[in-house]
């Protein structure tokens, strides 16, 4: 069974706590068990991490290497400086899909950039922590895509 690693970065661990204007309500515990529901559902394993620490959430990417199938992250706010995350992800080098709570491109100009997408396969921004099931589904597409393209050439 495919293996995907969820990742969440920064503040994460916040959600449905404070500014529910900006990100809901929900809670992260709760957009993880829906996430474990859409996963059985797809024939999917999923393990979730969350640090608010940059370095920790490299050493998780490291860690995954050889281990999962693709990795689903909301970089939090190092979505738009941290070039040692995009490194790792890089390094890995494994189907990644960026996922945003919010519509980044219609807030602040700083949130426009993402140094993430361009090791992405592709990016989910403004449909809340129904985003999170979009990614999955998008990454276990692009999973089996590759699976199946390999096969071909076997
Ligand atoms: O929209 C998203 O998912 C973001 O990745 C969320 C980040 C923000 O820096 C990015 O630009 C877009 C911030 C996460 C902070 O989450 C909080 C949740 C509740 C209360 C405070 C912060």
């Amino acid at each position: 069974m495919p293996k995907i690693l969820v990742l969440n970065g920064p503040n994460l661990n916040m959600l449905g706590v404070r500014e529910p204007d900006v990100y809901g309500t929900v809670t992260l515990e709760s957009i993880e068990a829906s996430l474990r529901e859409a996963a059985a559902r797809l024939g999917v394993e999923i393990e979730c991490f969350q640090s608010n620490h940059e370095g920790a959430l490299i050493d998780r990417i490291h860690a995954s290497f050889g281990r999962v199938d693709g990795i689903l992250i909301n970089p939090g706010a190092l979505t738009h400086y941290s070039y040692a995350l995009r490194d790792a992800l890089s390094a890995v080098a494994l189907p990644v899909v960026e996922v945003h709570l919010s519509n980044i491109h219609r807030r602040e100009p700083f949130r426009h950039v993402s140094v993430i997408a361009p090791v992405a396969v592709g990016q989910i921004a403004g449909f809340g922590a129904f985003g999170y099931e979009l990614g999955l589904m998008a990454l276990v597409r692009e999973i089996g895509a590759r699976a199946g393209s390999g096969r071909e050439g076997a």
